[in-house]
């Protein structure tokens, strides 16, 4: 075992460690300290000039968190749930930033770690069981095992259109912010997308510039956020009763407080139903679609809440056709990711904002002072795109991941990603996947499902390194099955039935697989906590 006093600065990247850790956001910091804690040399690579992750490039105008601070947070000290303030309902990019730096400098977490480097290939050596890991700063480091902490939306997608180059303004992506801000005063702004970032930046963004024009080419379901300064009593009861409120977030279908009202949208009168709605929409946030225990089953049910939805956007917005087009129709509500903001629909009331419509008339390219759409031409000073990721596996798949007899992980997954647990896939000894494929992740608390999986992944490393064993793998029969109930549960629900990131639909030529598991945090944590304590069946231990 390499001891850790030889790892003294993060620019001294050793020849070999027990463990390297790829990517320093939520995930990568966390493993940092909990595989630290095992004795064990870890050495860390992050692309990013510092920690942070997803809220290192995020820094987006309006970029906030649409799960409640208090619960965005890690569980893992004591101490540090006691120090730490935050200051509103759903905290602002700012915030949880200076909070994951906070953690790294609390507990000593970035020396470790090497940054502004980029991991370009990961190589299974099998005669040793060992990786070689090599960056883009000519690193080389071997290391017994692998944990990719690279984030779910961690690799920006931006249409390749054709002109692009050709632009005279400025371009921005909404995940690869510049650090310094923009400033769009007086400007003629376009955006590209009307997902979450497009919807928590539009109204911002609309504040500042001359003119905005919105590419809409799905409109999208939104609920306000109601975000509001955090009461201190409020946050001194979630700190006194954390332990009870940690277990009962485990123990529900996303990992958060807003847990499932397990009555049927269909089982009460319309009166009813309308009362529950309005609840929810008073209350705010995304538990709008777990109001009713049916809403992502049953496309009846599901119906219900779609209208309301648009009958609130019929009420907000005063133009009826804008009106008419800022209303979804052609998925179910929930089914691609609902979206929550701070005066969105109300933004269209603006003189200075326009809807554009970019399904009817398809953006065809861009030109030196614009965009053009199939009916019309946009001169721009700034264009945005608001344009999303390649989901869940871009990040993995953009690294060489292979073995040395010439496998990848590419090659392994090019009909779609297949794990066991979302935590392991079989050929790949002792690599392990931070919220992989086939996990709860994106459908779930992220921060919560992070302490999970690296919980369980340094249990299993600990028990590895304690009873002597080489390597772990997941084996092809519990792989498969594993694989074939995530996509059973996901048919169960109202997922599919959109064309959304979830299942690889935003990405040309990305296979159509739905990507998290859709059966809930409790399930899923119970099935990887009976996987544990019955030494590891489903996967092979040498
Ligand atoms: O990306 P998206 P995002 N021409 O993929 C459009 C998390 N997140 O960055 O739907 C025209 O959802 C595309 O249109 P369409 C959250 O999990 C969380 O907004 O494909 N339009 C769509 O409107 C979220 O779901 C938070 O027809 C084009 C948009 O771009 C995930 O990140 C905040 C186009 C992309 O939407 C991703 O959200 C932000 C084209 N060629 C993000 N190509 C919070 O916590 C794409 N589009 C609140």
């Amino acid at each position: 075992m390499v001891r850790n006093s030889e790892l003294e600065s993060a620019d001294k990247v050793p020849a070999q460690v027990d463990v390297v850790i790829v990517g320093a956001g939520f995930a990568g910091l966390y493993a940092q300290w909990r595989l630290s804690k095992l004795g064990l040399a870890v050495q860390g690579f992050e692309a990013g000039s510092d920690v942070g992750g997803t809220w290192y490039w995020n820094r987006y105008p309006g970029a906030r968190c649409d799960v409640e601070s208090l619960e965005y947070s890690y569980s893992f000290s004591p101490e540090l749930l006691q120090e730490w303030e935050w200051t509103e309902k759903y905290a602002t990019q700012p915030e949880i930033l200076s909070y994951i730096e906070h953690v790294a400098t609390r507990f000593n977490l970035r020396r470790r770690i090497r940054f502004s480097t980029q991991v370009s290939s990961v190589e299974y050596q099998s005669a040793e069981s060992r990786w070689v890991v090599r960056t883009d700063r000519g690193d080389e480091v071997s290391a017994r095992f692998c944990i990719m902490a690279t984030g779910c939306l961690s690799l920006p997608r931006r249409p390749d259109f054709p002109g692009l180059d050709s632009f005279r303004g400025r371009v921005f992506h909404t995940g690869d912010w510049p650090h310094e801000g923009v400033d769009f005063s007086g400007r003629r702004v376009g955006i590209i997308g009307t997902g979450s970032s497009g919807i928590q930046a539009i109204p911002p963004i609309a504040e500042q510039a001359g003119q905005l024009f919105v590419f809409q080419r799905t409109a999208n379901y939104s609920v306000p956020a109601h975000n509001q300064q955090l009461d201190p009593s409020h946050q001194r009861w979630f700190k006194n009763n954390s332990s009870d409120l940690r277990d009962r977030m485990r123990r529900s279908s996303v990992g958060t407080l807003t847990d499932r009202n397990p009555v049927s949208a269909l089982a009460v009168e319309p009166e009813e139903r309308e009362r529950v709605f309005e609840a929810a929409w008073l209350r705010g946030g995304a538990g709008f679609t777990r109001c009713f225990s049916d809403l992502l089953t049953s496309a009846k049910a599901n119906e219900f809440a779609s209208e309301f939805v648009r009958n609130k956007i019929r009420s907000i917005v005063q133009d009826p056709q804008v009106a008419d087009l800022l209303c979804p129709r052609d998925y179910p509500l929930g089914a691609k990711r609902i979206c929550v903001d701070t005066g969105y629909y109300a933004t269209f009331n603006r003189p200075n904002v326009r809807l554009v419509d970019v399904r009817r008339a398809p953006i065809i390219g861009v030109v030196e002072d614009g965009l053009r759409t199939s009916a019309q031409s946009f001169e721009l000073d700034d264009l945005v795109f608001a344009t999303g990721y390649d989901a869940v596996t871009g990040a993995l798949l953009d690294m060489s991941i292979r073995r040395d007899d010439g496998m990848s992980l590419k090659d392994k997954w090019s009909t779609g990603p297949e794990t066991y647990l979302g935590l392991m896939t079989a050929g790949f000894p002792n690599l392990f996947f931070i919220t992989g494929p086939g996990s709860p992740s994106v459908l779930s608390n992220m921060v919560l499902s992070i302490e999970q999986h690296v919980d369980w992944i340094a249990n299993c490393v600990g028990f590895l390194t304690s009873s002597g064993k080489r390597y772990i793998e997941a084996t092809q029969q519990a792989e498969g099955e594993w694989t074939q109930h995530v996509a059973a549960v996901a048919d169960k629900t109202l997922f599919p039935h959109a064309a959304s990131w979830f299942l690889g639909a935003n990405v040309p030529g990305k296979p159509r697989v739905f990507l998290p598991y859709a059966g809930g945090v409790d399930a899923y944590g119970h099935k990887c906590r009976e996987v544990e304590q019955s030494g590891y069946p489903g996967f092979q231990l040498s």
